[in-house]
């Protein structure tokens, strides 16, 4: 179908909701994006700064107007500060989900958080023992007090390493000791950015993106690599079941709750209690078929990866659920949660509540969750879904779900193979598959929404490249049918023969954003059993439609872990080319790996393809010219 809604999105869903929102005189994101229109050049180019009051400064890019801010910034200062503030917001925003998980641990563990359990204790013993904490005599329950403990002081405490570094090929562990970009604390490296950043501070702009890499480390081995772990012990870790996808989960005859935004420790009370059978009672009197939980962004993919939920929409789909005027209501924590939510939920039924103490928006009604509370809390808010069920007007659900298969941890995907990633290697050295890119990250309005993932992964999997994917990302491409047994008719004849063997789609959803730490677990598991570094492997990354500053990190721990990324969207730097240069060639020489730029996903292909070949002839793997 070709109207004006199909360069917005290539989704059906979100073309017939975003019509209907346009007929009903309702806002959305691209309406506000088209509305900005044209960006402002020097914020585009990153020659923009508001850090100090002797500003706000901007450095003239053609060179006739200022060059240097009121401060004296010349552009390689401002473009690094800004880039690295924004790492260093990236880092904080994953890194204090992990900490609130932490904390969640040590409730469990002194019984503080009713309603909570540890569901996969082997993965705490593993964890613990990683902490130096020993399990002999111990019950389940003090191992998570000490595993809290000693999780919580990677944030703080002055320490020479994080733990989880230990993860790592040790031919990384040396580069990053050598470039001593080696992360000390989670905190720390956070804070220091914001310290470095400040006026009168780094003004040498090497010096000020090697730090951005060392506070990127600090999250993706640290903050958010405790996220998943710990949340695998808590909710348990996923392995691969069947799941539907798109706005078509939504049920006219149920009351539907959406779970929008990334902490699992709201939604999984919410989950708890959807199957309480007194509310499902009460859900049956007052006229409804039963109450039908969804997820949009990643608290969803923390739900379908582990509980098999349906997912109703990536990113951009957000504000379109509401449309259908079935969500009855819509419960948040944080990130990626649109302000405009609230005032577009206002215009249909849909209740909106908040969740966060740290995480509060207009036009919702606030109910904060906290471990002691959040069994009890969930259950009033299922009640007032229900109650909220006939309050609806017209219902639009657009289209029919999608079938899709989640749930592909490391410990999946390795079990997969048969305990070992002995055959994944032994395929990749056979060139039935030539290598595995990791797919991930947003959608954004600058890009027709999934066009990007999909295409990408399209031409990925048909040229015999294994995607595992994350974050809307992996919405995007379960939307399109990637996650399913039919999909392997889309992929080249080695991926087919491979996947269709373990039974497993040519697409792999290993979670959330945080969950991208599995795809650097995997990758570490690939080198080591091959006694290479992880720049040595044919993976790359990519992040098609990147928009927010967490992707912005992670973008700079894949790089700095060695793997070559390919971003959609450019990011706010080209206003120095000291900077454009050190980032797409000078890491190289680093930490054996760069970023590429290029919206074109066709074109991406092509770089990602020609990389994975020239690593396979280094390796000397059978290779081929792309
Ligand atoms: O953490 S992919 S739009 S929902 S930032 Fe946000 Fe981007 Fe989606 Fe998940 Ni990740």
């Amino acid at each position: 179908m070709n109207d004006k809604y199909s360069s917005s999105t290539i989704t059906e869903d979100g073309r017939l909701l975003l019509k209907k929102m346009e007929r009903e005189g309702v806002e959305s994101v691209w309406d506000r994006f088209q509305a900005q229109l044209p960006n402002c050049g020097y914020c585009e180019m990153g020659l923009s700064c508001r850090i100090c009051v002797m500003g706000p400064c901007r450095i003239d890019p053609f060179g006739e107007g200022p060059q240097r801010g009121v401060c004296g910034a010349d552009a390689d200062i401002m473009v690094a500060r800004n880039l690295g503030r924004m790492i260093a917001a990236g880092a904080a925003s994953h890194s204090d989900h992990g900490r609130d998980l932490v904390e969640v641990l040590g409730k469990v563990a002194v019984n503080e958080a009713p309603g909570y359990q540890l569901r996969d204790v082997e993965k705490l013993k593993r964890v613990a023992a990683e902490f130096g904490i020993t399990a002999d005599g111990k019950k389940p329950n003090q191992i998570a007090a000490e595993l809290s403990d000693a999780m919580a002081e990677e944030y703080g405490t002055r320490k020479k390493e994080l733990t989880l570094v230990k993860r790592a090929p040790a031919k990384r562990q040396e580069i990053w000791r050598k470039l001593g970009v080696a992360p000390r604390g989670i905190d720390r490296e956070t804070s220091e950015m914001m310290h470095r950043t400040h006026m009168g501070v780094d003004n040498d702009w090497k010096s000020l993106l090697l730090h951005g890499i060392r506070n990127s480390l600090s999250d993706g081995w640290g903050g958010s690599m405790i996220a998943t772990e710990v949340s695998d012990i808590l909710f348990g870790t996923p392995k691969p079941g069947v799941t539907k996808v798109n706005a078509g989960v939504l049920k006219k005859d149920q009351v539907n709750i959406i779970v929008h935004g990334h902490n699992p420790v709201v939604s999984e009370m919410l989950l708890h209690a959807c199957q309480d059978p007194d509310l499902l009672k009460m859900a049956k009197d007052k006229g409804a078929n039963g109450i039908n939980l969804a997820g949009v962004c990643c608290t969803g993919n923390e739900l379908l990866m582990r509980a098999g939920i349906p997912m109703a929409g990536n990113h951009l789909t957000t504000e379109l659920v509401l449309a259908t005027g079935a969500v009855d209501m819509m419960v948040v924590d944080y990130q990626c949660i649109m302000p405009s939510l609230g005032t577009v939920a206002a215009c249909y039924h849909t209740k909106m509540v908040s969740t966060s103490d740290k995480a509060r928006f207009p036009g919702m009604e606030h109910q904060e969750f906290h471990p002691e509370n959040a069994a009890a809390k969930a259950k009033t808010l299922v009640k007032d879904a229900i109650a909220n069920f006939d309050r609806r007007g017209e219902v639009f659900i657009p289209v029919e779900s999608v079938e899709c298969m989640g749930g592909f941890s490391v410990e999946a995907i390795v079990g997969a193979l048969g305990g070992t990633p002995k055959p994944l290697i032994d395929a990749i050295a056979a060139g039935k598959i030539r290598g595995a890119v990791g797919i991930v990250g947003c959608n954004n309005p600058r890009i027709k929404q999934d066009y990007g993932h999909v295409t990408l992964t399209q031409r990925l999997i048909e040229n015999d490249i294994l995607v595992v994917d994350t974050g809307c990302a992996s919405v995007a491409t379960a939307k399109a049918g990637f996650k399913q047994s039919k999909a392997l008719e889309k992929a080249g004849p080695g991926l087919k023969e491979v996947c269709g063997a373990l039974g497993v789609p040519p697409v792999l959803h290993v979670g959330s954003c945080v969950d991208n730490v599995r795809i650097l677990v995997l990758a570490s598991a690939l080198a080591n059993a091959l006694g290479v570094d992880i720049s040595d492997l044919p993976i790359a990354g990519a992040a098609p439609e990147w928009y927010s500053e967490k992707a912005a990190t992670i973008g700079v721990y894949f790089v700095a872990s060695g793997v070559y990324t390919v971003l959609g969207p450019m990011p706010p730097i080209t206003g120095s080319m000291n900077i454009v240069k050190l980032l797409t060639e000078g890491l190289n020489d680093a930490v054996g790996a760069t970023f590429a730029v290029e919206a074109d996903p066709e074109k991406a292909a092509v770089l990602i393809r020609t990389h994975i070949e020239g690593k396979r002839k280094k390796l000397g793997l059978p290779h081929m010219q792309v």
